[in-house]
């Protein structure tokens, strides 16, 4: 049984323990792939990993397109392993719906942190919906931690459902927000800074830095008015300039005192069991949802049932369970293959 790499399951996973870079970023392509037989292998290699797992600090980052993300990633990537970390960057976004590039793309803006020996950078896999490429982050992060890394950075541009998906498997949700306050403030959806355990402004530098001075005034105002996640923590809101590299050590000890809080509270391993549970019922969702396409009398109904609700003759209810007798009927019937 080989890998795309062409490395069996336990082979692959002694690599990515020892942290070879070349392993992990084999690893990762093995777990993003959707044909069956890798999906055997990931499976292995996922359970082999397990053990090294859940040791990292994870935290998600996300923000509007040019607020400016891969600035900061770049210029607070460099801070934590300048500081000793172990760092890796993921990517959450479907590459075709971006406009700024995906973090391949960002390499000029990530120059440095790219080529440093502590840090490990993987672009977010293209073509795939935003629930697929959430699907396959997750086993992604375990690969990081298993290979060593004790920071994971999971970045996702903040304009749809990727940010939820996110901050179901970080850590630390940290949301970047540019430096405008009043009205502008409106813009941001309050699902999203709902989420948000540590609020950045950007660009608080120049002629942008009163309005960043102006926009941390109304962000911390605003989130009074949200009730925290947490009783050990109340979402904070820094400034912080990318390109002179201030608030970039605030930014970290807010991550660690946030850590530290739901640490000692218990809300962190909590928050991971409730995470690993979700997650579970979200793969066995994918899994049945993959069964469907697989099987091609199924799916060729799906594609009928999906029609007719699409037009409001049948209701999705009704077109689901339909859908799972005509799955559970194929898979009773002996196969002919
Ligand atoms: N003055 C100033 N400009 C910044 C700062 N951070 C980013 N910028 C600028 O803002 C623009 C957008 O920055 P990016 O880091 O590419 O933003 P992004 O959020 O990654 O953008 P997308 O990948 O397109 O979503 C660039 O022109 C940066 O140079 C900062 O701290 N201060
Ligand atoms: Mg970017």
């Amino acid at each position: 049984v080989t890998s795309p790499g062409g490395t069996d399951p336990s082979t692959l996973a002694d690599g990515v323990r020892s942290g070879n870079r070349r392993a992990v970023a084999r690893a990762i392509t093995l777990v993003e792939s959707t044909r069956p037989d890798h999906r055997a292998d990931a499976l292995m290699l996922l359970d082999a990993l397990l053990a090294d797992t859940g040791q990292s600090i994870r935290i998600g980052i996300s923000g509007p397109p040019g607020v400016g993300k891969s600035t900061f990633i770049e210029s607070f990537g460099l801070h934590l392993v300048e500081h000793g970390h172990q760092l890796a960057v993921l990517a959450v976004d479907p590459t075709s719906t971006r406009s700024g590039g995906s973090v391949l793309g960002d390499k000029t803006r990530m120059a440095e942190l790219s080529r440093h020996p502590s840090a490990f950078i993987r672009p977010s896999p293209g073509g795939a919906e935003v629930g697929g490429v959430a699907r396959r982050t997750r086993e992604a992060i375990a690969v990081c931690e298993a290979s060593g890394r004790d920071v994971v950075f999971v970045e996702t541009i903040g304009v749809g459902q990727s940010e939820v998906a996110v901050a179901d498997m970080v850590d630390c949700f940290v949301l970047l927000v540019a430096p405008a306050g009043g009205d502008e403030l409106q813009g941001i959806k309050r699902g999203v800074m709902e989420l948000a355990d540590l609020l950045v402004v950007t660009k608080a530098d120049g002629d942008t830095a009163p309005a960043a001075a102006r926009a941390v005034a109304d962000h911390r105002h605003a989130l009074q008015l949200i009730r925290p996640r947490y009783s050990s923590w109340r979402p904070e809101v820094i400034a912080c300039s990318a390109v002179e590299g201030s608030g970039i050590d605030d930014a970290w000890a807010a991550i660690t005192r946030f850590a530290d809080a739901l640490d000692a509270s218990g809300e962190l391993d909590v928050l991971r069991r409730e995470q690993s549970v979700a997650w579970l019922w979200s793969e066995l969702h994918h899994l049945v949802e993959d069964r469907v396409r697989r099987r091609a009398a199924v799916a060729e109904k799906a594609s009928r049932l999906e029609a007719s609700v699409r037009t409001g003759d049948l209701a999705a209810p009704a077109a689901a369970a339909a859908l799972l007798e005509a799955l559970d009927a194929v898979d009773s019937t002996p196969s002919v293959r």
